[in-house]
């Protein structure tokens, strides 16, 4: 589900970096064509209904509130050189857990915190870079507005790494983006 309009933007992609004359016809022939594959429903957006998936069963659920068994803090900091962070970037998780990220944003700006496989976010990030003004919240996903705190509930249920990034453009460039370790074997606590 959404191959369709990946597949379409990675044509693009490529072609738009050529220069060549024919390049050039083809990519016009493809951005005539782009609105017709995102016509078919699910090809809008990779992450479209992504909790529904089979495929997004291994980097686990959204959760309810009364099955948390760890809570974790996270601060999203913008430092004045002009890096954009998430404290701490590299999270252990004990598989099985349920865990409560609670993440507070003491920048000035607004961020984003989105959970995923890095398969899945370099997709997104494709996706996202023709449809900029698009906002990604999802089941995995939290919008955190300057100086609030926001909170997502997941259960981990397989043994995987994953990926917690912003996806608002520029920002994972910036530094917005860490790692998630699901082992079966780690105390649980966050680490750096
Ligand atoms: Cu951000």
């Amino acid at each position: 589900m959404g191959y369709l309009s990946e597949t379409g933007n990675e044509i693009y992609r490529e072609a738009t970096l050529a220069v060549k004359p024919l390049l050039i016809i083809i990519v016009y022939v493809l951005i005539g064509l782009l609105p017709a594959l995102a016509n078919t429903g699910e090809g809008v957006s990779p992450h479209a209904g992504v909790s529904e998936k089979s495929s997004h069963n291994f980097i686990g659920s959204p959760s309810d509130d009364s099955l948390v068994t760890q809570e974790i803090e996270i601060s999203i900091r913008e430092t004045a050189a002009g890096y954009m962070l998430f404290v701490p970037d590299v999270i252990y998780i004990k598989k099985g857990s349920t865990v409560r990220f609670v993440i507070t944003n003491t920048g000035a700006m607004y961020h984003e915190f989105y959970l995923g496989s890095f398969e899945e976010i370099q997709q997104h990030e494709q996706w996202m870079r023709s449809h900029p003004d698009m906002s990604h919240v999802d089941q995995n996903a939290v919008a955190i507005p300057a100086g609030e705190t926001a909170e997502l509930v997941w259960k981990f249920s397989v043994e995987t790494n994953l990926e917690f990034v912003c996806l608002i453009d520029g920002h994972r460039e910036a530094g917005m983006w860490g790692v998630i370790i699901v082992h079966d074997h780690v105390s649980g606590s966050t680490a750096r």
